[in-house]
């Protein structure tokens, strides 16, 4: 192993996280929780368990509240029974000697009444439709019209995602990273594109911050700081997400989480899943955040050497090349080849493309 490909192998703290490599296994959504409930199983905990070597796991998007499902077959954290799932997964994780972390998620306008309590719209910042479909148990549906989230139930969310954080630590969880990317609700607030409030809420950057900090305020309150992370896009055109500014937008955003002491801050470069080239500044963006600074999207083990050598971020999430390889850690070790992800069985299913991706010589 050449001394440069060492680095990814160094130890590294963030926050009250101990990670053994410089490695993370970025979210990824798979659809393959029970039904009904939105259970996690033993499928589930298998899954995770192979791909435990990772120096830190961020588990599948999981939604806080039934309100903040917005795809078929995904997980929540707000039922005994969704706890009672976790469990299975993160003593699957400890049990190699892996770090796990949950992502908590609500999807906002991304969804589709088909998958919500009651069928009731989505809800979101403002009434505002996003261009594309939803993913529903009966296949893709335009999205809808959104209903525009009053003033007072705002504290009501912030207290969903603090509750969903303590069910994540019940669940074995090792902490949580708060999903800030994508154009799911947060997103949604933040972006001059989707948010067209007049209250508090909206307008200036200052208001737009207000709903997402309130977030990280009562999950900070919930777990501890050195416990929590956020994963943010500034430049993705995902779920029709647009923003006139995100520069204004995203620096006082992360100098807001530097003063609150987050364990990390974990960013989408460029277009989610797509091109990293972009004119935004992300050595910046990085400069104003002390702690621990996870960077991902398209990384191959070059380019992961190359910027941790720079010092341009500590830790490298690797999301795609962790599907079709389990054991993704020791290939990056090696320099050994990558499989291929089947895209057909990316979402829903069951072990086919799931668990049954072969480790080196296997
Ligand atoms: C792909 C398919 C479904 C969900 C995200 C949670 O974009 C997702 C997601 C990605 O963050």
């Amino acid at each position: 192993m050449s001394h440069q490909v060492s680095l990814l192998f160094e130890p590294f703290r963030a926050g009250a996280l101990t990670l053994r490599n410089r490695i993370v296994m970025a979210p990824l959504t798979r659809s393959r929780a029970r039904q009904p409930g939105d259970v996690p199983t033993e499928l589930n905990a298998l899954y995770y368990r192979q791909r435990a070597a990772a120096g830190l796991i961020v588990s599948e998007a999981t939604q806080i509240t039934p309100q903040g499902k917005g795809y078929a077959f995904t997980p929540g954290i707000y039922s005994d029974e969704q706890i009672a799932g976790w469990r299975l997964v993160t003593d699957a994780v400890h049990a190699e000697g892996g770090q796990i972390v949950l992502q908590l998620w609500h999807v906002g306008r991304i969804s589709h009444p088909s998958l919500q309590p009651g069928g009731a719209l989505p809800v979101a910042p403002s009434a505002i439709r996003p261009k594309g479909q939803a993913f529903t148990e009966t296949g893709f549906q335009d999205f809808v019209t959104p209903r525009a989230l009053a003033a007072d139930e705002i504290p009501g969310i912030v207290a969903d995602y603090a509750r969903a954080a303590r069910n994540a630590i019940a669940a074995g969880f090792d902490g949580v990273e708060i999903h800030g990317a994508n154009g799911y609700l947060l997103d949604q607030f933040l972006r001059d594109g989707t948010n067209h409030r007049t209250d508090q809420y909206g307008g200036s950057v200052e208001n737009r911050l207000r709903f997402p900090l309130m977030v990280v305020g009562a999950v900070v309150a919930a777990v501890g700081a050195d416990r929590v992370g956020i994963r943010l896009s500034p430049v993705t055109p995902s779920n029709d997400i647009v923003d006139s500014d995100p520069t204004a937008v995203f620096f006082p955003l992360v100098e807001a989480l530097a003063r609150r002491g987050l364990a990390y801050v974990h960013v989408v470069e460029g277009a989610t899943g797509g091109p990293r080239e972009t004119p935004f500044d992300f050595d910046a963006l990085r400069r104003r955040f002390p702690g621990a600074w996870i960077a991902n999207n398209s990384y191959t083990r070059a380019l992961a050497v190359e910027h941790l050598a720079a010092r341009r971020t500590d830790l490298v999430a690797f999301g795609r090349p962790f599907i079709a390889n389990p054991d993704l850690v020791e290939r990056l070790r090696q320099g050994a080849p990558l499989a291929e992800l089947d895209r057909a069985t990316l979402y829903g299913g069951g072990a086919k493309g799931y668990t049954d991706y072969p480790a080196l010589g296997g």
